[in-house]
């Protein structure tokens, strides 16, 4: 078949990798799809985009910020009449259902309007100064070029999460795409240049982690890294980040919890726990994995949960009445199955799923069984550790305390959510789960995009998405302005 060749987006010119070399974009749910050919960019590539970004600095960062805000306005605007075509190229190149493709891009439109009116916010502030006549303030200033490294789950969404506040707050980008979905990334930009955006202040370039990801997040000219992915590569950023004193944030694993209580309006808990459970094919950072049931509603809740899980409609995401879409690649498949394998050693018993499909049209993708586990005890590899595929795990309890201790007895803090009518303990566990995230009788997955997004422990590293971004990509300067006309000296002439 034939099929699109994209180039790296270089100082607003196209240009293929200085390799020639491409790295094929499959469709998940058909790898006889191809989406096209990305470039497979190194080094090279990457001081050349790195060099375009720090040129367009100079002007972008002197830019109003309302004006800047003004470019995100219209692309948004831009998003939203392309919102059906996106959606589609997402779900070819990823995976997900459309109706969740759409929520992609919609979740792209509501970040562009949110951040937009930062250009006429950015606060500061002002305080008095221990002097006579003089003046104190704090502002915000750009950070600088940014390099920028997201995810496949969400190829459009989590681009505008760290795009959008970058560019608001004067910096100037250098974005590389995950290696299966850079196509997201491409139309999301695209908008971007429509809307108006000048060459060079938004740069693309694609490839693998360690050809492109690593030189990005070492070279002197980029003055801090924003990252989203997996814990163990979190880890490598973040120390690499370091050797340079780059500020990196760090958006990583989940292992979260759906606690179901004995009062709980058990049906809407099962439409919770399905959907955080198996939306995007549990393929969220926020994707329930632990669903801890109290005894009282452990055995009914369970049947219930299987039948469910066992009824729902796996198959490419294009077909509207598909529920469950394939995993991103043959890597996901083989995790999902390596943690059922354990889990089953283990002593966890197999409910509902548990392989891959590979009959009729499956053996043209990567698909897995929704899967359920019963039988798990806290302390099992999987309770513990991310699948990141349709893979769940149900753990039983006795007493509320005892759950809130099983949810927060793990090594990661995203995201919880509590199914109960029961006020008292619904703000208890506010108080009390360890996460960045606490959902009331909602599921785990869902958040909107002007809240804090980030997490606890091995989540993060302390810097939060959405409200928080800003924070993240400006840096504060304090000014002094001393109108007194003689040298005044803190701390010492004003001193008793
Ligand atoms: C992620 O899984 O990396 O809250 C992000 C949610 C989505 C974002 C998930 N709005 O589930």
């Amino acid at each position: 078949m034939t099929f699109p060749t994209y180039h790296n987006l270089i100082g607003g010119e196209w240009l293929p990798a200085r390799s020639g070399k491409t790295i094929l974009n499959l469709n998940p749910a058909d790898h006889s799809d191809i989406v096209g050919a990305f470039p497979s960019s190194h080094a090279e590539d990457v001081n050349l985009a790195v060099a375009a970004a720090k040129k367009a600095y100079a002007t972008w960062r002197l830019v109003p910020a309302p004006k800047r805000a003004e470019v995100l306005v219209r692309a948004g605007l831009i998003l939203q009449q392309r919102k059906e075509q996106y959606a589609r190229d997402m779900t070819r190149e990823m995976g997900k259902v459309l109706a969740e493709t759409r929520g992609d891009v919609q979740e792209a439109i509501d970040e562009a309007f949110y951040v937009a009116g930062e250009g006429r916010r950015l606060f500061g502030q002002t305080t008095p100064s221990e002097l006579q006549n003089k003046f104190a303030m704090s502002v915000r200033m750009p950070v600088g070029v940014v390099g920028l490294i997201t995810p496949w789950n969400f190829p459009m969404a989590i681009p505008s999460w760290k795009l959008f506040p970058a560019l608001v707050s004067g910096n100037t980008c250098v974005i590389k795409p995950a290696t299966d979905t850079p196509l997201s990334t491409y139309n999301l930009v695209q908008a971007l240049i429509d809307a108006g955006l000048p060459p060079g202040v938004v740069n693309i370039v694609s490839g693998s982690g360690g050809a492109t990801g690593t030189p990005l997040i070492e070279h002197p000219d980029v003055r801090a890294i924003s990252f989203t992915g997996s814990s163990e590569v979190g880890s490598f950023v973040g120390q690499r980040a370091a050797a340079t004193f780059k500020p990196v944030s760090l958006e990583m694993g989940g292992k979260n919890a759906q606690i179901v209580l004995n009062d709980a309006n058990l049906e809407l808990a099962l439409d919770g726990a399905l959907w955080g459970s198996f939306g995007t094919t549990g393929q969220r950072c926020t994707a329930t994995s632990r669903i801890l049931l109290q005894k009282g509603i452990a055995a009914d809740f369970t049947a219930k949960f299987v039948a469910r899980a066992k009824a729902l409609k796996v198959g490419n995401g294009l077909d509207e009445s598909v529920e469950v879409g394939p995993q991103v690649n043959a890597g996901q498949i083989e995790t999902s199955k390596k943690y059922v394998e354990i889990a089953l050693a283990e002593g966890a018993k197999l409910l509902a799923g548990g392989h891959p499909l590979t009959d009729g049209d499956y053996s043209k993708g990567t698909f897995f069984e929704p899967t359920v586990l019963g039988g798990v005890t806290p302390t099992m590899r999987i309770a513990r550790e991310e699948v990141f595929g349709p893979v769940v795990s149900l753990i039983e309890f006795d007493t509320f305390e005892q759950a809130i201790e099983i949810a927060n007895s793990i090594d990661y803090g995203l995201s919880t959510a509590l199914y109960t009518r029961d006020v008292n303990r619904a703000f208890a566990a506010i108080r009390d789960l360890e996460a960045g995230i606490t959902y009331i009788n909602a599921p785990t997955i869902g958040a909107e995009v002007h809240l804090p997004f980030g997490g606890v422990k091995q989540t993060g590293n302390g810097h939060r998405e959405g409200l928080g971004a800003i924070d993240f990509f400006t840096t504060w300067k304090a000014v002094y302005v001393d109108y007194s006309d003689k040298l005044q000296r803190a701390q010492i002439d004003n001193a008793e």
